[in-house]
């Protein structure tokens, strides 16, 4: 029914929130073309993360696809479509960090704990998101135990597993690529929660004086620095490790 809807349905110009599911469709789609392709001209070992990019992207250009018609129908947010993107495409990026760290030693276990962080974090943070009652104790309940899956997260990729099996390697390049993957988490990452809390009894919202939710300008903006960004980081250290290594 949506996609019927969306052929007729313009994109008003001044909906930002309608713009950014547009732009970041196309963004994504583009992204997830660029890393499919370019895995035809990295290095071997660095192809599955190639791969994995352009999944992470593609994947959540078939969603933006979903969601920018979803909106545009309703006029509501997706939030089910938005994390079930998120479920997918999070656990994806932890794999990106397994593979960066596995010739240092880096074990499944260490996969699976980021895997289960995120998830924890996700199934938390959409139940503050989907079964609100519009109250603050509700949305801060679930944000809060929610930003426990995050932080360890952080702390993995900062000062824990990841950031020593990082200086392992002793290899460069995977070291400096770590440590950008870190601050995306800190800051990019940091744009969800505050999204969050810019839903209808968030802190946010209410310290704002908002009566709309603008949660998903904030999530698609974000979606778009993190996911095409965290793609190019790795491809960055496909390349430059290429050009290091003495044919
Ligand atoms: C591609 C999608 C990404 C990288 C999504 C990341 C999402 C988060 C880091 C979400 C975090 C949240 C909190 C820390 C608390 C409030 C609820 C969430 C789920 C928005």
């Amino acid at each position: 029914m949506f996609t019927i809807l969306s052929d007729i349905v313009a994109i008003p110009v001044d909906d930002p929130i309608a713009f950014t599911f547009f732009t970041g469709y196309m963004a994504m789609l583009a992204a997830a073309v660029f890393f499919f392709v370019e895995r035809g001209s990295v290095e071997g070992k660095w192809k599955l993360s190639l791969l994995v990019s352009g999944l992470i992207t593609g994947i959540a250009a078939v969603h933006y696809y979903y969601m920018r018609d979803y909106y545009l129908a309703t006029g509501q947010t997706p939030t089910a479509l938005r994390y079930i993107d998120w479920t997918l495409t999070v656990p994806l990026m932890c794999v990106e960090f397994y593979l960066l760290t596995k010739a240092a030693g880096a074990k499944v276990s260490l996969l699976w704990k980021l895997i289960i962080a995120s998830v924890w974090m996700l199934v938390t943070g959409y139940i503050g998101e989907a079964f609100t009652d519009g109250s603050t104790s509700h949305s801060v309940i679930w944000g809060v135990l929610s930003t426990i899956g995050y932080v360890y997260i952080l702390y993995t990729a900062w000062v824990g597993e990841v950031a020593q099996l990082a200086k392992k390697s002793g290899d460069p390049v995977v070291i400096r690529g770590i440590k950008t993957l870190a601050w995306f988490v800190l800051v990019g990452w940091a744009v969800y929660p505050i999204g969050y809390m810019c839903m209808p009894g968030g802190w946010l919202n209410d310290g704002l004086g908002w009566s709309a939710s603008n949660v998903d300008l904030f999530y698609n903006i974000a979606d778009a620095i993190n996911k095409i960004g965290f793609g190019l980081v790795v491809y960055g250290i496909a390349v430059t490790s290429k050009s290091t290594v003495k044919a």
